[in-house]
C-alpha cells in the first residue's frame, strides 16, 4: 500500500478521520458494472451474490454463509431464525445496533459485565443474570478480539441457552486455527464502510449447517420458499448485486490491507509504549487477529483525561472515537432494563478512545496523531 509522506505534522489541518473505507479501483469496478448492465439482474441472488458467498466461505474457512445487506439486519434475522424469545443476556459495551436488534424483536436484553481484559462479555457473571425467561446469550467479539467462546459455551450448554455471536467486528479472525465464527450456534458480520472488509454498507451470518441458512436465505426474502409459498414473516434483508461486485474486489487485496492494519498497530504499540498512563490494547493471545480497532486506554497516571485529550486531537482535525461510549445502558430505551453491576463496561468506556487505523494512513498523518500524543504526554 502506498504510503503519501503526508503534511506538516503541526500546520496542516487536514481532516484524520478514525477509519477510512478500503475501497477498489474505480477502474476495476467498470467490467463488474457492464456484467450488471448486461444481465439485467441488479438484486435477489444474483451472480455476483453467489459468487461472493463462495469465496467468503473459502477465505473466511466456514462452510455456511448468508449476505445481508447490512449487519443490524442480519442480527435481527438471526435471533427470528433460532426463534429466541424472552430475555437474552448480552453486553452493554458495544455500538446501539446489538441491543436495538433484540428490541426490534420484542426481546428483552439483560446487561451484564465486562472482562476489562478482553472488552467482552464475562462468563463468570452469566449464571447470576439467568432466569427462567433466559433463552440466549448475545456476546460480541469487541474489537475482533475472540469472546471466551469456551466458558460462554459451557454456561449455555448447563442452561439450554442458544448463543448468538455479533461479530461484526470479526471479519477474518481465526482463533486457535479455526474460524472464530464457528462459535456458537450463528455468527453476525458486518460489511460497513467503517470496517475492515466493507461492501458499501453489508453483512453476512455465518450459518452452521444448509438447513439453517435456507430458514436464513428465506427469512432475509420475506419469508419465501417459492414463488407461492411463504413460511415465515421475513423481512427484506438482501445484498445487491453492486454490494456483492464490492465485495469481490475488496476480498482481492484483504490480507494486503490486513497486514496494513498490522504495521500501524505495531508503529501506535512502539509510541504508545513510551508513554506513561497510556496503555494500547495488547494483541489478543493464539489469535489470528484482523487489527479491526486501536483502542488507547487513558489511565489515571496520564497528565490530561481521556476527554480533554479527545478534545485535544478534535483541535487538530483528528477525528478520533470513544468506541463505545456511553454505554447501552445509559440510552434512554435501556435505562429500565435489567442489569447487574457494570463497573468493568463503566470503567472502560469512561477509558477508551480508538485511534485512526486503516490502510494506507500515511507517515504525515500517523506523525500527526504521534504529535498529539506527545504534547499532552508533556513531552511535545
Ligand atoms: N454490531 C456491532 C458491534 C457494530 O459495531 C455494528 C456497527 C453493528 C453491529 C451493526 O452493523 P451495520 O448494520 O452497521 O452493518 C459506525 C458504523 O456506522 C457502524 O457500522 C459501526 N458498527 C460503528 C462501530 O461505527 P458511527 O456512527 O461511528 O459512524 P460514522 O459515520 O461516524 O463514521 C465513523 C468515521 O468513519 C467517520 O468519522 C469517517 C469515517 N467514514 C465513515 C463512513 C460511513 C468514512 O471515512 N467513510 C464512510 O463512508 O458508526
Amino acid at each position: 500500500m502506498e504510503v503519501d509522506e503526508g503534511p506538516d505534522p503541526l500546520t496542516n489541518k487536514k481532516q484524520i478521520t478514525v477509519t477510512r473505507p478500503l475501497l477498489p479501483e474505480l477502474a476495476e469496478l467498470t467490467p463488474l458494472l457492464e456484467r450488471i448492465w448486461e444481465s439485467g439482474r441488479l438484486t435477489n441472488g444474483g451472480q455476483f451474490h453467489a459468487e461472493l458467498e463462495q469465496q467468503l466461505c473459502d477465505y473466511l474457512g466456514v462452510s455456511h454463509l448468508s449476505l445481508f445487506t447490512n449487519g443490524t439486519l442480519a442480527l435481527v434475522t438471526a435471533l427470528q431464525a433460532l426463534r429466541i424469545r424472552g430475555e437474552v443476556i448480552t453486553t452493554p459495551y458495544s455500538f446501539v445496533a446489538t441491543s436495538h436488534a433484540l428490541l426490534w424483536n420484542k426481546l428483552r436484553p439483560v446487561f451484564v459485565d465486562i472482562e476489562p481484559e478482553t472488552f467482552n462479555l464475562d462468563p463468570a457473571q452469566i449464571e447470576a443474570a439467568i432466569t427462567p425467561e433466559t433463552t440466549a446469550i448475545l456476546p460480541v467479539h469487541c474489537y475482533g478480539v475472540p469472546a471466551n467462546i469456551d466458558e460462554i459455551q459451557r454456561v449455555a450448554d448447563i442452561y439450554g441457552l442458544k448463543v448468538i455471536y455479533d461479530a461484526a467486528h470479526a471479519f477474518g479472525v481465526r482463533h486457535r486455527g479455526q474460524s472464530l465464527l464457528e462459535a456458537g450456534d450463528l455468527s453476525v458480520l458486518s460489511f460497513h464502510a467503517t470496517k475492515v472488509f466493507n461492501t458499501f454498507e453489508g453483512g453476512a451470518l455465518v450459518c452452521p449447517d444448509a438447513k439453517t441458512k435456507q430458514r436464513v436465505d428465506y427469512l432475509k426474502n420475506f419469508g419465501f420458499a417459492d414463488e407461492v409459498t411463504v413460511v415465515a414473516p421475513g423481512i427484506n434483508g438482501k445484498m445487491n448485486e453492486f454490494q456483492a461486485a464490492v465485495g469481490l474486489l475488496q476480498l482481492a487485496r484483504i490480507d494486503e490491507a490486513i497486514a496494513d492494519r498490522r504495521r500501524l498497530y505495531h508503529r501506535y504499540q512502539r509510541l504508545v509504549s513510551g508513554l506513561d498512563g497510556l496503555e494500547l490494547m495488547p494483541e489478543p493471545d493464539g489469535t489470528d487477529w484482523n487489527y479491526a480497532y486501536c483502542p488507547l486506554l487513558v489511565g489515571p497516571g496520564f497528565p490530561v483525561t481521556r476527554d480533554a485529550l479527545y478534545d485535544r486531537f478534535r483541535q487538530q482535525d483528528i477525528l478520533v472515537r470513544r468506541y463505545f461510549y456511553p454505554l447501552i445502558t445509559d440510552f434512554p430505551m435501556y435505562r429500565q432494563a435489567r442489569q447487574l453491576p457494570l463497573p468493568n463496561a463503566r470503567a472502560m468506556s469512561e477509558r477508551i478512545l480508538c485511534l485512526p487505523l486503516y490502510p494506507g494512513l500515511s507517515d504525515g498523518d500517523f506523525e500527526r496523531v504521534s504529535a498529539v500524543l506527545q504534547a499532552a504526554a508533556g513531552r511535545g
